[in-house]
């Protein structure tokens, strides 16, 4: 499928991004991975203890001199002239300069698109109009690379819909958009069929198609539009340059959104990089009224859209959602794969960096400095301003719960240690052995206040986040980020300690997790569930599965990605007894992988009633009996509700996607 085929070396021990490598490493022969593990996991123990250095940078290809600077593109100004239902549109296809992130940050060569007579634009110029609208576009390739632009007319088979256009020539198009919906158009090199297919010159050929339902008044749709973009760069020595970005730019250079406590918040989001994002609000659930792929899109009818804070988007998945920010504060909106907000998706720290100069001579400092968060690439940041009389409840009386962050021994996969949690019980701290994997379960009961002191015992900052929890910005985690105002959280330093405060509101199945250094902290362990109840569990009718990582993840395909299921390669059985209800809770919470579920046994798929996500019930409509297989990115949470008919053994199966390290969790089912 991809073009791409080469070693994921770790000269500095900085494991490889599963998630990124995924279509480079699905084409790696099985006798050179093997090879490669042996490599890896050599050199893993060494560098995952160290706070590892950005790896070795390579030359980045560098834009002529003469070529214009891409413009940013907040996707909020459509393109063209719309007069009488007809949207005129003159787009040239441009060399050009981008820079995506900050000032002191490297300036790469792309092709871009302008409007005619206008700067070139990443994302390129945004098409929207209502639906029955017709487009007459023109497009000039001013380039000097033959290309192929297409996804304009979704009526048309894929390979039906394209234009192509030799370095130098013009082309006319009249189509009408015909359905409603968040689409993108895309270019490519001539040779290629799919955007799937770019890596680095083409990667930012194209943007947004949005079709507006009929008679939508022009600039009545206040939706903020949100598109994603890789540029990709392999190498024949090194893993790659990538930098990911949303409207092209990255995490922390990106725009930052300012909304009113309460406000109604409509996003659209487009997935035009070729690999999946399982994306994740902080603090609020949104609800997903349309979902779309490269040439369809569809709107949820009402009683089927679940809360959620997480949604896996595929390659080519566009969504709209909305949402309300009841609380006020700091909040982000990110990818739940690790390596897609780190290093691994910056160009920050190559040489090629193009230096600004300040006026005073030095070098200036980007204005948005990182202030303690390690974090890149796929992040938006958001500030809710308070509404007028808003006031923090004042609690005196919190339950206090001590939660110790360590590091234990050299006994992860691969000789590597593990980071995690333990609890305080009784008077003295636990030892650095007592790190469990996956941290302890936190039994919270709903609208009861707590106090959560997290003391770091470890030798590097870290910062907890309660996912999902609807609380305030302050105790919710993002080291640097998160709080109000000038009261902000800080990394937790070595030795020190951190007072999260909140009252969970809601009951449900929840994750836990570090929020620095996600790649190297959640792989290590890292992380566990937080189950909100109303009323002490009958645990042996309400059971739960946490599947994570224990170790470094380096392989999605065919070698060891480092899985474990509540904590063992072998776990424990379940015990259930037929023809009893139970509540199974499963939590996916793998720093870079997305993990499918299966219950069954070697012929049969059992049956069950899903009937929460990422913690919240679901609406009734989708409270119905089905095949129990599931897919889970991380950050996911699923109860599901499963009355097993008679006794018998069978497995709940947890593999990495597509066909990664497999485990499989007995399930012992008893007489009455
Ligand atoms: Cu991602």
């Amino acid at each position: 499928m991809g073009r791409r085929c080469f070693a994921l070396v770790l000269a500095t021990g900085q494991t490889g991004a599963a998630a990124v490598s995924s279509r480079i490493l699905q084409n790696i022969e099985l006798p050179m991975l093997s090879a490669l593990h042996a490599v890896l996991l050599a050199v893993l123990p060494q560098a995952q203890d160290a706070i590892v250095a950005p790896p070795p940078r390579l030359p980045l290809p560098r834009p002529a001199a003469n070529a214009p600077m891409a413009a940013i593109n907040q996707n909020r100004v459509p393109a063209g002239t719309l007069r009488n239902g007809i949207l005129t549109i003159a787009l040239d296809v441009v060399e050009a300069a981008w820079q995506a992130e900050g000032p002191e940050d490297p300036v790469v060569r792309i092709l871009a698109l302008a409007e005619r007579g206008k700067a070139p634009q990443v994302p390129g110029p945004l098409l929207r109009a209502p639906q029955g609208t017709t487009v007459h576009l023109t497009v000039r390739n001013r380039s000097d690379s033959a290309i192929m632009l297409s996804g304009f007319r979704h009526s048309l088979a894929a390979r039906d819909d394209t234009l192509h256009l030799a370095a130098g020539t013009t082309r006319r198009l009249t189509f009408q958009l015909d359905s409603v919906g968040t689409f993108f158009y895309w270019g490519v090199l001539r040779g290629l069929t799919s955007w799937r297919q770019r890596d680095w010159l083409d990667s930012q050929l194209g943007g947004a198609l949005v079709v507006d339902p009929p008679g939508t008044p022009a600039g009545a749709m206040r939706d903020q539009i949100w598109m994603v973009t890789e540029w990709f760069h392999p190498y024949p020595d090194r893993p790659f340059e990538s930098v990911l970005v949303f409207n092209g730019k990255a995490w922390p250079h990106n725009e930052r959104l300012t909304m009113v406590q309460g406000d109604s918040v409509h996003w659209r989001l487009i997935n035009a990089a070729a690999i999946e994002h399982p994306m994740h609000l902080h603090g609020f659930y949104f609800r997903v009224e349309r979902r779309g792929g490269e040439r369809a899109d569809t709107a949820v009818a009402a009683g089927r859209q679940p809360l959620q804070n997480v949604q896996l988007m595929q390659q080519g998945g566009t969504m709209a959602i909305s949402w309300v920010p009841t609380t006020p504060g700091n909040w982000v909106f990110h990818c739940h794969f690790a390596s897609h907000v780190g290093d691994h998706v910056s160009l920050h720290g190559s040489p090629e960096a193009h230096v600004v100069h300040a006026a005073d001579g030095g070098r200036e400092t980007p204005r948005t400095a990182h202030q303690g968060h390690q974090m890149r690439g796929l992040v938006i940041g958001m500030h809710v301003t308070p509404s007028p009389g808003y006031r923090e409840a004042g609690i005196a009386e919190r339950r206090t719960i001590r939660l110790f962050a360590l590091k234990g021994a050299a006994d992860l996969t691969g000789n590597q240690t593990a980071y995690g949690f333990a609890l305080q019980e009784g008077d003295s701290a636990p030892v650095p052995t007592a790190v469990k994997i996956p941290g302890p379960v936190l039994e919270l009961r709903r609208n009861q206040p707590v106090r959560i002191v997290v003391q770091n015992n470890m030798d590097e900052p870290t910062g907890v986040h309660w996912h999902g929890l609807e609380i305030e910005s302050y105790p919710d985690g993002v080291p640097g980020f998160s709080g109000i105002g000038t009261r902000i959280m800080p990394p937790i330093a070595p030795g020190a300690s951190f007072t999260a405060e909140f009252t969970p509101p809601r009951s449900g199945t929840f994750p836990y997790h570090s929020h620095l250094h996600e790649l190297r902290q959640i792989g290590s362990g890292m992380y566990g569930a937080i189950l909100v109840t109303d009323e002490p569990r009958d645990t042996l009718r309400d059971h739960l599965v946490v599947a994570g990582g224990g170790g470094l993840p380096v392989f999605r395909a065919g070698g060891p990605a480092f899985l474990l299921v509540n904590g063992r390669q072998t776990p424990r059985p379940i015990y259930l007894t037929a023809g009893e209800p139970n509540r199974i809770r499963l939590v996916s919470i793998h720093a870079d992988e997305v993990l499918r579920f299966r219950l069954g046994d070697d012929s049969t798929v059992a049956r069950w009633t899903p009937v929460a996500v990422d913690g919240a019930d679901l609406p009734a409509a989708l409270q119905a009996p089905r095949t129990a297989t599931v897919e889970m990115g991380p950050g996911e949470t699923a109860d599901f509700m499963y009355t097993p008919l008679r006794p018998g053994r069978s497995w709940l199966e947890v593999w990495i996607t597509p066909a990664g390290q497999r485990i499989a969790l007995p399930v012992v089912v008893r007489g009455e």
